[in-house]
């Protein structure tokens, strides 16, 4: 019988390749009820950012939170579909020459590299903006009420409050607009709930949504959310201090160049291990009331501190 690292790598990748699917079509040229036309060049900019590429991590949480609560795969995998695009529209943005002015991701050019700085941003934009059209549909779930709460809980997660404030705070924390200052353990672990966790977070809590979990199952859930977005984030700064531009499909070392607030720099590599297994810990203990049903999320917390890229 297959092991849980084994079983989590083939769900994984089964949810990759349907993830791939439905992204195509979702992105294709054919122009949809509502819309006028779909310009080609940002057609293929938003194709060149979304597809062939990518863990799919997020969609892989939506569906296996999902599966706690034997939720139709089919609807579970569109929700995570319409996060996957604003994860995408993120990279697209965070790599612009503005933001970190990146040149390669996911080991291809960014997009402003292979098209233009203005088209990135437009496509960035056009898939923010697609990705709550796909949340919106019948496809995720037939109750209006499911689909309302997903739609105002993505935007949560990643505008304001959420993704896009983290990434201010992380700029404003590099010393862009004033005088760089040091940020404090409990600063950073905000920052990086923010600008990082809010997505990985969504992405569980989605799950129980889609699910009807009742409250004390959906704090749970949010517990575990936290703490491996959390970890995502912690395991990131070691990737930069540790991981190679090869295995990364990045830069690496950019955190120390540009001084980032990270856990790294607060605490020492040795310090942030010891955090990371603490928060993998609390995420296998936050599932606790699911027993076996949970091994593939509890492999998931276990890879997320693990990954090499
Ligand atoms: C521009 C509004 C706006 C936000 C940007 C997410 C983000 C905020 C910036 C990305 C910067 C970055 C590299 C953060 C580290 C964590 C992260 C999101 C890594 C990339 O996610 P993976 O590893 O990527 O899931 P793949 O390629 O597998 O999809």
């Amino acid at each position: 019988m297959k092991n849980d690292t084994a079983r989590f790598t083939d769900r994984l990748a089964a949810t990759a390749r349907d993830i791939e699917t439905l992204l195509d079509r979702l992105l294709s040229p054919a122009v949809l009820s509502s819309e006028t036309a779909r310009p080609p060049r940002l057609v293929a900019a938003m194709r060149h950012a979304a597809l062939d590429g990518g863990k799919r991590l997020r969609p892989f949480l939506v569906v296996e939170t999902a599966a706690l609560f034997d939720v139709d795969r089919a609807g579970a995998l569109m929700a995570g579909a319409a996060l996957e695009l604003i994860h995408c529209y993120s990279l697209v943005h965070d790599d612009l020459p503005t933001m970190d002015n990146d040149d390669l991701r996911r080991g291809r050019p960014t997009v402003h590299k292979a098209f233009d700085d203005a088209t990135a941003i437009l496509a960035g934009d056009a898939l923010l903006t697609l990705a709550f059209d796909v949340m919106a549909r019948t496809e995720v779930h037939p109750d209006d009420a499911v689909r309302t709460a997903l739609v105002l809980e993505l935007a949560r997660a990643s505008g304001l409050g959420g993704m896009a404030g983290g990434q201010m705070l992380d700029l404003a924390a590099e010393g862009r607009f004033d005088n760089k200052r040091a940020l404090g353990e409990k600063e950073i672990v905000t920052l990086q709930a923010m600008k990082t966790g809010a997505l990985i977070r969504f992405a569980c809590n989605a799950g129980a949504i889609l699910g009807k979990a009742d409250t004390t199952t959906r704090a749970n859930i949010a517990r575990y959310g936290s703490a491996i977005g959390q970890a995502f984030q912690v395991a990131d700064d070691l990737l930069d201090v540790e991981g190679d531009a090869k295995t990364l499909g990045k830069a690496a070392g950019k955190d120390a160049a540009a001084g980032k607030a990270t856990l790294v720099a607060a605490l020492g590599v040795d310090g942030a291990r010891d955090r990371l297994n603490e928060l993998v810990a609390e995420a296998s203990a936050a599932l606790a009331s699911f027993g076996e049903k949970s091994d593939t999320l509890r492999a998931a917390a276990r890879f997320i501190a693990e990954r090499k890229a």
